[in-house]
């Protein structure tokens, strides 16, 4: 049961979350972060405490799992576990991705989830907040096994998605190729062709721009915060984690701006190339990520620099930090290093990077710092403008869609700021927190007790 008082204090709170959710790590994270900005605000304004908007922010409408049946090339029965967790739809549809990872589990996609109701809220598109997936690993698979397992994987989501209900899109392990082959079943399936899904390729309804999206976005709220200050991108020495579609186009509107890419990563280790990457090297990496995925110490040997294995990138000197792999990348003794070695901003590329007492040593050395839900909302952006266009049976041209992430990357800079202004900084966490909870709080308010 939720208990009902005058104020909500965040340690109460957080232990009535952890007693509901037991053992979801990732998720008390996400909503202790969360928690910790809107908490004081909440107790400014009770009608969110007395409507008890935090409780049920916190309580996914529902979550889905479904057994995935598919049979290798071999012959054999395989299962999986798929998921789709229907977060908050106050604003608009459900709306995120779908992550096919080994590690993949409730927890995981609960953060995600949640993280995507603010992140969404902030794109200032009408779209509510969901996350799903499944503990595939497509890595080590066939182009006809992972065929056979999104198929399969679809044949149970269609009965729960659609373009007024719930759109998914891609994240780690989905891809253009992934959703695609979701796409020919659900259509299959629903003999209708709608846009329930986002990142679909452009012969058939996706939208431009939608790949390059989540990293030009990352890279231009670091621009927007380095211009608050008086400063810019050109000449700054860049590390990116990662290597996958977010890092690709980060490093790509990185470069673009001027700024020096030295560093890049996977999951077998990083790469260092002091010249710094140019357009020929980021598509060989490009190449090489495009399945089957290759190992960057490839592009080490090719471009003969340094590969360091089972390392990250973040012991390197440089001005700024873009991770773009994954949850908790970036730990406290990583974070001490990148601000010793003078690292003076980071653009939250992946959700959920940085582990808690990371973000505490970056607020503390008061560098700039974007967190994912504003830094990485690019894509969800272009995604919803892909549902626009699908509803409107137009495409726009590449140039309006640029231009229109640019604008909305720009306005969450400025809700960040609305809601973040401290005496000398922007506390660029506490204004992405509070700007994208008004939204979604007020729209439940008028809603009632549903
Ligand atoms: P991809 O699958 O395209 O790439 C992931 C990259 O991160 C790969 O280079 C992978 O290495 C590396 N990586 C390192 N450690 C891990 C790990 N433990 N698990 C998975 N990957 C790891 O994913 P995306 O680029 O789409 O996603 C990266 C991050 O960005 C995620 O946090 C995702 O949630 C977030 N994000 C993605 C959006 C999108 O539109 N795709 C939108 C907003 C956020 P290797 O090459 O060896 O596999
Ligand atoms: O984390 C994210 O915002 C995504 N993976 C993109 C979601 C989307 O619906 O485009």
């Amino acid at each position: 049961m939720l208990a009902r008082s005058n104020s909500l204090n965040i340690d109460e709170f957080m232990q009535g979350l952890i007693k509901r959710n037991p053992d979801e790590t990732e998720f008390h994270q996400a909503v202790e972060e969360v928690a910790t900005s809107v908490i004081p605000y909440i107790n400014e304004n009770p009608k969110y405490i007395e409507h008890q908007i935090l409780e049920r922010l916190t309580e996914p409408d529902r979550t889905i799992i479904f057994r995935v049946c598919w049979e290798d090339d071999e012959g054999n029965i395989r299962t999986n576990r798929g998921y789709r967790v229907q977060f908050n739809n106050a604003i608009g549809p459900y709306k995120g991705g779908l992550r096919f990872h080994p590690s993949v589990n409730l927890s995981i996609l609960k953060f995600l989830g949640f993280e995507q109701t603010f992140k969404n809220s902030l794109t200032t598109l009408p779209m509510g907040s969901g996350k799903g997936g499944a503990d595939f690993n497509p890595k080590e698979k066939s182009e006809r096994e992972v065929m056979r397992f999104c198929q399969a994987f679809m044949t149970e989501l269609s009965k729960h998605i659609g373009e007024h209900r719930d759109v998914p899109a891609g994240d780690i392990g989905v891809g253009s190729r992934e959703i695609s082959f979701m796409f020919g079943k659900y259509k299959q399936l629903k003999n209708e062709f709608t846009g329930a899904l986002t990142g679909k390729a452009l012969e058939f309804g996706g939208s431009l721009i939608r790949k390059e999206a989540t990293g030009y976005g990352c890279a231009y709220f670091m621009e927007e915060m380095l211009k608050h200050k008086g400063d810019t991108l050109d000449g700054k020495i860049c590390l990116v984690s990662g290597s996958g579609n977010v890092a690709q186009f980060a490093a790509q509107k990185i470069i673009q701006l001027g700024g020096k890419v030295i560093a890049m990563s996977d999951t077998t280790g990083f790469v260092h190339d002091p010249d710094g990457l140019n357009e020929e090297k980021l598509e060989y990496i490009i190449e090489l990520k495009t399945h089957p995925r290759g190992k960057l110490s490839e592009f080490a040997d090719e471009y003969k620099c340094k590969f360091h294995k089972d390392k990250s990138p973040w012991s390197l000197k440089a001005d700024l930090a873009f991770p773009c792999a994954t949850q908790n990348e970036i730990d406290e003794a990583d974070a001490k290093l990148l601000i010793k070695n003078g690292c003076i901003g980071i653009s939250e590329g992946a959700n959920m990077p940085s582990t808690k007492a990371a973000v505490e040593v970056f607020r503390e050395a008061e560098i700039l710092f974007g967190p994912s839900k504003a830094a990485n909302a690019g894509g969800v952006a272009v995604s919803g403008l892909e549902m626009t266009q699908n509803s409107i049976r137009m495409a726009w041209h590449r140039d309006e869609l640029e231009e229109r992430l640019k604008k909305i990357m720009q306005s969450i800079h400025q809700q960040c700021i609305n809601y973040g202004v401290e005496k000398d900084r922007i506390d660029y966490l506490k204004g992405a927190n509070l700007a994208g909870f008004v939204k979604v709080a007020n729209a439940m308010l008028a809603y009632g007790v549903i």
